[in-house]
Parts: structure tokens; sequence; C-alpha cells
């Protein structure tokens, strides 16, 4: 019979959550920690995402570990916005810098996980059969991991290759001579889109829904501006962790409509030119107000008009259906004029879809489109996607799956009623995917690692958040969104890019500063809202607080 292996904490994941965690677990509470990680390396999101153009929008200054001083000064960045491999070298080196490697079981899948209300224990079953026991389950698998492929009829006949952009092989694709259709122009397909355009023979795009997209304006980053970064860097930091997004804007000029027209239009034109996201800051009521909302949507749309030379192409591409901002912003370079492009073709899907997939090509509206590859840039099962894969159990068997039919309920998007030491990092219910994901998933670990050690140190056996608690969260969640224009898009923030997916806005709106806050006032206050069970014999006493 197989043996139980024990750890004082269990760590699904070794993304830059997963990485982070191992270490405050294991290097400063000294507990014995086991990771597991299905890819072969560090990294996650970063580690998948090999597809041509991947980089990140957050500038690589700040789409870095804020923890150690050390390691702040002494990694160098080269651009303003950092590559997928670049970003995967740098988790690589945090990986060996703090030897994480030695506690990470890699190319290992969690397929369940169920709590045992006798011993307070989670048990986590792998792919394979084997099993691990921990008092504390972490979960650490990331927003956007579950890479979907929509149910196109016919995808198995296809002959030619295919591909996701969330699982690109790690040796390079070479598109030279193809004719390759991408589908998706979202954050991904508007970054593969320009790149795999200079290489392949011909490019068709299959667009459903078009983007905003503002320029990144990328660039070499030059040792003085890193020098002036890192000298400043304790200031920044902290005044990232305490803005609305995890990342230092210029601040807003004001109410779009408030603001004196030509200053407005100079404001947008500076903000434009200096590219990135801080543009969608450059008024305070952008998606919270329909007409002010407009001017800044207005801006883009004239963008691609003067941009894209064939008018049509320019007005497909023009977004009509959803408030700027309300889909997650793209962040491009050279995206619009690649249209210009003699070897690119747009197809426009509103209302005219993929009717199917064949051996030669993709058939939309009755015409044949012959391709040698298809790029699904199609995205995820966001948020939930991930935590759904894996069967989670909690008090007397419950499954979180199906706790969550009817969309997400966490307290704090870090825990779950009826699943006692389980904590979860950046889930629904947390501001992550609407954040610089770093300074959350820092913030997340942080937290996380004092509830365990004040666990630890205080006898409590039982860590779990109350139902009332959970429901008044999610109540605030959905109050906080519900005053903002983003529950009007189809986004997959509102599970809508998936078929039959709750329509529930998942993050949380209310700003990294300000969800930071009410996290650390829970702990100051005993862990509000969450009941903390001693340890038997004790237990049978009475919770030891509440
Ligand atoms: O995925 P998406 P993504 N038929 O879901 C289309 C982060 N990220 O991988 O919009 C036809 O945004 C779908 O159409 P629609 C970032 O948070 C960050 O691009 O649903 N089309 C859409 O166009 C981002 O938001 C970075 O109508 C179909 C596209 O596929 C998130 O990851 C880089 C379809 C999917 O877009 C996800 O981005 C990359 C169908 N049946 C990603 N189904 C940076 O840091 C879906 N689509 C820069």
């Amino acid at each position: 019979m197989r043996t139980t292996r024990e750890y004082d904490a269990i760590v699904i994941g070794a993304g830059f959550a997963g990485m982070y965690l191992l270490h405050r677990l294991r290097d400063d509470l000294g507990l014995r920690v086991r990771v597991y990680e299905r890819g072969d390396g560090v990294g996650g999101t970063w580690y998948w995402n090999r597809y041509p153009g991947a980089r990140c929008d957050v500038e690589s200054m700040f789409y870095s570990y804020s923890f150690s001083e050390e390691l702040e000064q002494e990694w160098e960045w080269t651009e303003r916005y950092p590559t997928q491999p670049e970003i995967l070298r740098y988790a690589d080196h945090v990986a060996d810098r703090f030897g994480l490697r030695e506690d990470i079981e890699f190319s290992t899948s969690v397929r369940g996980a169920r709590y045992d209300g006798t011993t307070d224990t989670w048990t986590v079953v792998l792919e394979d059969g084997r099993r691990a026991r921990a008092p504390f389950l972490v979960t650490a698998v990331g927003c956007l991991s579950a890479a979907r492929v929509p149910d196109f009829e016919g995808l198995d006949s296809f002959t030619g290759e295919t591909y996701h952009t969330g699982r690109w092989p790690h040796e390079d694709v070479d598109f030279t001579g193809k004719r390759v259709a991408v589908i998706g122009t979202g954050s991904s397909g508007i970054q593969a889109i320009p790149v795999i355009a200079r290489q392949a023979a011909h490019v068709t795009v299959f667009q459903r829904t078009p983007n905003f997209s503002v320029p990144a304006q990328n660039g070499p980053l030059s040792p003085d501006e890193q020098r002036r970064v890192k000298a400043d860097y304790r200031r920044l930091r902290h005044a990232a962790r305490v803005s609305a997004a995890g990342v230092v804007t210029p601040p807003a000029l004001g109410n779009a409509l408030e603001v004196d027209e030509e200053l407005r239009g100079a404001e947008l034109d500076r903000r434009w030119a200096a590219g990135g996201t801080a543009f969608m800051n450059t008024f305070t009521d952008t998606v919270t107000d329909e007409e002010a909302n407009r001017v800044t949507a207005d801006y883009v749309r004239d963008r691609i008009r003067e941009t894209v030379k064939d008018p049509d192409v320019a007005e497909l591409l023009c977004p009509k259906d959803h408030p700027i901002g309300t889909k997650r912003i793209c962040v491009d370079t050279d995206y619009y004029a690649t249209y210009n492009r003699d070897n690119v073709t747009l197809v426009g899907l509103r209302g005219n879809p993929i009717e199917r997939i064949t051996p030669s090509g993709l058939r939309v509206g009755g015409v044949d489109h012959e391709v040698d590859v298809i790029v699904f840039a199609t995205g995820y099962d966001a948020m939930t996607g991930p935590l759904n894969a894996i069967d989670i159990r909690g008090l007397g068997g419950i499954s979180l799956r199906e706790e969550w039919a009817d969309g997400p309920r966490t307290y704090l998007g870090v825990a779950a009623a009826g699943f006692p030491n389980l904590f979860m990092v950046t889930a629904p219910g947390s501001p992550s995917v609407l954040s610089n994901m770093i300074v959350s998933i820092e913030q997340h670990v942080d937290w996380i690692t004092d509830a365990i050690a004040h666990a630890r140190r205080a006898g409590i056996a039982r860590f779990e958040a109350r139902r009332e608690a959970q429901d008044t969260w999610v109540e605030h969640v959905n109050e906080v969104a519900s005053h903002t224009l983003y529950p009007r898009a189809a986004s997959w923030y509102m599970g809508a890019n998936v078929p039959g997916k709750p329509r529930v806005f998942m993050p949380y709106l209310g700003g990294v500063g300000t969800y930071r806050r009410i996290c650390d006032e829970v702990a100051g206050d005993g862990y509000r809202g969450f009941t903390l069970t001693a340890a038997a014999p004790a237990r049978s006493a009475r919770p030891a607080r509440a």
C-alpha cells in the first residue's frame, strides 16, 4: 500500500504565487512545504504563454517581486515591458536564488483534495494516485491558466498545425511561407498577430469582438532609468500597494466632461504618446459614466480610423459594443497598422460565426478559408476554471465546484465557507486580474502566511470562513461592480466567454489599496468573519477565537 506523505502545508502551482508562498512558508515560518506544479519548470503563466510577441503590459520595473531588496537591486531588465523569455529567466533566477526547486515537484498535476474534519487536514491526490497530507492547503493555480479552445465543429478534422497561445510549444514555431488563421483578438491575439504577420505568407484574423488597444511605446530601458527607479523603490512600491490597480500612474485630470475640451484632448494625446495602460486613467469616471466613457472610446476609435488605411477594415476594427475598459484593455505594438499589410486579412464574425473547421481550414458564412496553421488565441475559462479543474471537497465532502455552480462565492477572495484551512491566492472576489498581479500575489501570500503563523501560534486547528461573512463579501463585490460599466460587456471577467458559465462579475473592483486595508483590518480584528477552532482536546470547549 502506498504511504501518504505528510507536510505542514501543500501548495498547488509554482508560478509567481506558488514560488513566493514556498519562500515565505518554508523560509520564514520554517514549515515543511510541498509544491505541486504540472509544468516542468517554474513561472506559471510565463511558462505556458510562449507565443510570438508575448510580453507583460505592466512595466518591468514593477512587474517584479518587492519582497527582497537584494533581488530587486541585482536584477537588470532590458526593456520597458518585459518579454515572456525575460520574465521566465527572472522566475528561474528567483527559483535558484532562493533554493525553491528542491521543494517543488514538477510535471505533477493535482487531481483532487479532500478535507478531513476529524483530523483537520487536507489530503491531496495526484494524477498518478499518490497522496500527500497537510493541515493547510493553498491554491496558487493562477486566474488564466485553464486554456480554452471553443468546441468548433470539425475541429479534429483539420490536417494542419494547431496551437493555443496559452499552451505554446517550447520550440520555435516557424510560420515562414505558411497561411495562418488567428482566431481571437484579445490581449494574446493582439500581441501575436503583428509578429506572426511579419513571418507568415498570409494571416487571416477571425475577429468576433473588436477590442480597444493602446500602444505600448515599448523600448529599451536605460541604465539611468533603472538606477532612478531602484534608488526610489521603497516609495514607489508603497505607492503601488496603496493604489487602485497596483501600478503607479500619473493622477487623473478629473471627471471627463468637467475638464476643458482642449485640455482633455491634449492629455489623451500625451498619454497615448507615452503608451501603456495609464491611458485608461486619464479621467476619474471612465468606467463609471457612459458619457465620460465615450470621450476615451471615441479618441481610440479616431486613432484606429487614422491608422488603418482601408475604411471598411478600420470600421470593423472599431469596438462599438462595449464601453472602453470593461473588457481588459489591450496594449500593443503595431496592432492596428498590421492591417495595412498586404498579407493580412480581417474576417468579422459578428453575426457570422465560424461554421466549422474543415480539413483544410475554416468555413465562415459559406466561404472556405484555406490555411496551413490555426492559432487559437481564444482565451481561458478564467478565474474559476483552474480551481474547478481540481475536485476540491470540504467539510462533509461538499464540492467547491458545486458550491460555485451559480458563480464563485468566497470570503475576501481568499477563503470559502465549508473549506477550512484552504487559502486561495487571487481567487474570485479579490482584485487579482484587475491589478498588477505581482502586487496582489505578494499581498495575498503575506496575509495567508500571517494567518497560518497565527493559527500555529495560537494552537488553532481549523480556520474557516463563516458563511454570513462570505455572503456579505459577495454582496459587497457585486454592489461595487454594479456601480460601474463593467457588467455591460460580455467579458471573461463576467464568465461570458464560456458557454453556460454563470454571468457573475468575478474580481473585486474596490482597488488593491482599499482591499489591502480591509484584509489587514480583518486580521487585526482577530480574523473577523472566520471561525478559529482550537486543536483537540480544547476543541470541545469552544471556538478559540471568532
Ligand atoms: O483571451 P481573451 P486572451 N469564436 O479571452 C475570441 C491576460 N493577458 O488570451 O471577445 C470566435 O481576452 C474572443 O472573442 P470575444 C489579460 O488579462 C495579458 O487574449 O469573446 N472567437 C476574444 O477575441 C487578458 O485579458 C497579457 O467575442 C472567439 C479572444 O478569442 C487575458 O490574459 C497578454 C470564440 C479571446 O480573448 C486573456 O487574454 C495576454 C469563438 N467561439 C493575455 N471564443 C499582457 O500582459 C473566443 N473567441 C499583455
